[in-house]
């Protein structure tokens, strides 16, 4: 495309050019070259001739990585999204679907204001509501369910948003506990083990790693930032990038090894890179005896894990177990067992993960350059409540004592679902969603559905009819990222730049959308909460940043504001924030809780002939389940395919692009086969973010398969985090 770009003599392009570039681009769309899609439609650089031009800084919001960008806007229009160079974070990177967020803010598929079901569920029938109208009903069921039933018996579930602290502060006055989020379909147990291990959850310095191995992440394809654009700068730096993965993604593409490990069994891989760091000696004993608990009981319990027992779990020889541990210790501190990020994938993904944050600590990597790391995190200030009490609600949430060491905080969308439907220990009888679409990112639907019905009254607060909102009762649309004011927000990353960013308004409010601060804002009022939303989203600001002067400055100026300084070394001396006050190799909490103090391995469930695991899996221009309708992206993938090895499509009859059917005790549905040597022959993936049943979305409605329909739904043990990897299917053609 660049080299047709029609230019004027200063190098800028004309109005003419930019008409002329316009129509190149809607050549281009309906063009095959899916990449010369993106770049046409947006790389308009429209000139400044009699043009009001402006450019606004804010955060991507396409995925929760929230890079630093800046807008630039037309005569009002935004034309184009950029990198912001100020974030460090973001590292002057704006992904493909970054780029596409201009379409996310001008898509005809937009909700456009409050609708009302009228009809049977997921018939579609909707009639149009006023503002007023729609407040009101919602307010009158969130009172009649709270007395009828208690407060508790209405669920909120906001996913990753800088705005769905007033969700929570919503509930929280309301006087209901259950609370979930996307993070028990997301990250729980992940966070659990490290946390159990080390006290806190810490980053990954893989900037400065001279060894990464990477099970079960994905890095080059799920963007998580500045590690996906580390890694590639590491590895230019001579750092060993060894990736254990099902299937041949991208970054085991860029690894110097990859292997296609037997999933389910990633545990017996790290107990033999115990084994052999402790009874060949190869630990960092100093680190080790000083700052761990539990060598000895580790030290005589990874003695029947041998490499060669390993192998045969893993399918990876055990001379390669062997020297990759060899190589970690020598070039030990800087090297890692990277501790990756979804971890909702199997029964004992808290254990599994436990033993990657062991294999860690023998490392003795912990707060070293290049090992595991805990940069400083800026403390915002916030606009304090009181939650009152209930005396007529239950004891606990709805979930509770459904799994062995659940986060009181997140709970669990499973568990929480399954006490739904039964209607233990108690009746939930209303829903509230924001921003977060579990039709299609809970495993098994029918479930979700089942759910649903159990409830009087669910509202959904979308910017699209997602195949959430398609179920609700209420549908309250949504201003996007590009059009709103939100808090700042503080996060944490790795090498040198935690930081704090902020979003104001590119554009006003498309539509009759409405932010959910001005929402609960609004239910608050008519609930006789008022006294607790008594103030505005700038007030809120203020409040987070009254001792951050500095902050509030490099927003203004530079869009972000970067935490420069040390980031290891600075724990040095601290206890750990675990019982023992040292890295817990072993966990006597764990026994407290009947929970193995030390990981004990299980191999998973036999796959028999011709049945499959499923496992989900990421591409770098899908987002979950939110962007596959956005029209940029979709040019790049239209519906989804069932990766399927050729031995077993073989055996079956199934050719390359055929229908099958995939089909487990949770559903089934209807996909093409991609018939390809990129997955093992016992696994199976599709893509998330097709076979939409919401009419709504009109570029993926039906169109490919919906995994979450054949996904069976397990949980983790010991978090209560969804585990997505224990699905086993049967694919057959379609006749
Ligand atoms: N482009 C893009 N980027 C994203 C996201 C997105 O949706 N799109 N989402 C963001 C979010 S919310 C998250 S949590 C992160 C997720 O980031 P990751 O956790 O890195 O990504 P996943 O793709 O979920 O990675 C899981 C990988 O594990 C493999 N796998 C499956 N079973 C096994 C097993 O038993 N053992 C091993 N070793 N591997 C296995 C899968 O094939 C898959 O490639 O990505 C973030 N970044
Ligand atoms: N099948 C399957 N399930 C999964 C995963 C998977 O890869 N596959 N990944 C797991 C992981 S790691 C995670 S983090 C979770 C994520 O699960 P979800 O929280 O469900 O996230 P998304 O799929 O991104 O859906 C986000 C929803 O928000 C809407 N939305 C987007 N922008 C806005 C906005 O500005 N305002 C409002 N109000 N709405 C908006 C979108 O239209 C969409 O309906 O899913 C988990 N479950
Ligand atoms: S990784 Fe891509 S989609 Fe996610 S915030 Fe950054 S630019 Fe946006
Ligand atoms: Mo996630």
């Amino acid at each position: 495309m660049d080299n047709q770009m029609p230019k004027t003599k200063k190098g800028m392009i004309s109005r003419r050019g930019f008409l002329k570039l316009s129509a190149a681009a809607a050549a281009a769309a309906v063009s095959t070259d899916p990449s010369r899609v993106l770049h046409a439609l947006v790389t308009a650089d429209t000139g400044t001739v009699n043009h009001q031009n402006r450019s606004i800084f804010s955060a991507c919001d396409m995925c929760f990585n929230k890079c630093g960008l800046i807008a630039r806007v037309q005569d009002g229009v935004l034309k184009k999204l950029d990198p912001n160079p100020h974030s460090m974070k973001s590292r002057g990177m704006l992904c493909a679907r970054g780029n596409a967020g201009v379409r996310q803010l001008y898509d005809a598929d937009r909700l456009k204001y409050p609708l009302l079901r009228k009809g049977g569920r997921g018939q579609g029938k909707w009639q149009r509501l006023t503002w007023d109208q729609a407040l009101d009903l919602c307010a009158e069921q969130m009172d009649r369910i709270g007395r009828e039933y208690t407060r508790c018996g209405f669920l909120f579930m906001a996913g990753t948003d800088m705005q769905s602290t007033f969700v929570h502060r919503l509930a929280a006055v309301y006087g209901s506990y259950n609370v979930i989020s996307h993070e028990s379909n997301c990250l729980l147990s992940r966070n659990r083990a490290f946390l159990d291990t080390y006290g806190v959850v810490p980053t990954a310095d893989v900037l400065n790693s001279k060894y990464v191995v990477m099970p079960g992440a994905n890095r080059f394809e799920a963007l998580v930032t500045p590690d996906s654009i580390d890694l590639m700068t590491a590895i230019r730096n001579d750092c060993k990038l060894v990736v254990l993965d099902p299937r041949f993604t991208k970054t085991a593409a860029h690894a110097h090894e990859w292997y296609p490990i037997k999933p389910g069994t990633d545990m017996a891989f790290f107990l033999a890179v115990a084994h052999v760091l402790i009874t060949e000696d190869l630990f960092d004993n100093e680190f080790v005896a000083a700052k761990t608990h539990g060598i000895e009981p580790l030290s005589a319990h990874v003695q029947q894990y041998t490499p060669e027992w390993a192998a045969l779990e893993t399918e990876i020889p055990a001379r390669d177990i062997r020297r990759i541990a060899r190589e970690m210790a020598a070039a030990a501190p800087r090297a890692m067992v990277y501790p990756g990020r979804r971890s909702s994938d199997y029964k004992d993904s808290t254990q599994i993960r436990r033993s990657y944050a062991i294999v860690n600590a023998l490392l003795g990597n912990w707060d070293r350059e290049g090992g595991l790391i805990v940069p400083p995190k800026i403390k915002t200030g916030t606009i304090p409540f009181e939650e009152p009490f209930f005396d007529d609600n239950p004891e606990d949430r709805v979930d509770a004592g459904r799994a062995q060491m659940m986060f009181d905080e997140e709970g669990s969308f499973k568990h929480t679902r399954d006490a739904v439907i039964e209607g233990k220990p108690y009746p939930v009888k209303g829903w509230f969603t924001y921003k977060t679409n579990p039709m299609q990112t809970g495993a098994n639907r029918q479930k979700t559905m089942q759910m649903i019905d159990q409830l009087d009254f669910m509202v959904s607060v979308d910017i699209t009819m997602s195949d959430t909102a398609w179920m609700a009762d209420l549908v309250l649309p949504a201003p996007s990222y590009l059009e709103r004011q939100d808090p700042v927000s503080a996060f944490m990353a790795s090498s040198t730049c935690s930081g704090v960013i902020t979003r104001d308004p590119i554009v006003p409010p498309m539509f009759e959308s409405k932010p959910v601060f001005w929402i609960t804002k609004e239910l608050a009022k008519r609930l006789d909460l008022a006294e607790h939303f008594n103030f505005t989203i700038d007030d809120f600001r203020k409040a987070q940043l009254k001792d951050l002067p500095e902050v509030a400055t490099a927003l203004e100026k530079e869009g972000v504001y970067n935490v420069v300084g040390p980031t290891h070394g600075l724990h040095e001396g601290k206890r750990f924030r675990t019982r023992s006050g040292k890295i817990e190799l072993f966990n006597a909490r764990y026994m407290d809780h009947g929970i193995d103090p030390m990981p004990v391995y299980t191999p998973p469930a036999a796959v028999p002939q011709n049945r499959f695991r499923i496992v989900v899996g990421r591409n770098a221009y899908i987002t979950q389940s939110a962007s596959t309708n956005n029209s940029l992206l979709w040019e790049l993938e239209q519906e989804n395919s069932l990766w399927i090895h050729p031995d077993p499509a073989r055996r079956l009859g199934i050719r390359n692009g055929e229908k099958v059917t995939v089909e487990s005790r949770a559903g089934s549905d209807v996909l093409k086969a991609l018939v390809t040597e990129k997955t093992r022959p016992d696994t199976v993936y599709m893509d998330t973010g097709f076979g939409a049943i919401s009419k709504g979305l009109s570029k993926i409605f039906g169109k490919g398969a919906c995994i979450a329909e054949v996904l069976e739904d397990y949980a983790d043990a010991v978090s209560g985090n969804m585990a997505m990897h224990e699905t086993l299917v049967t694919v057959s053609r379609v006749a």
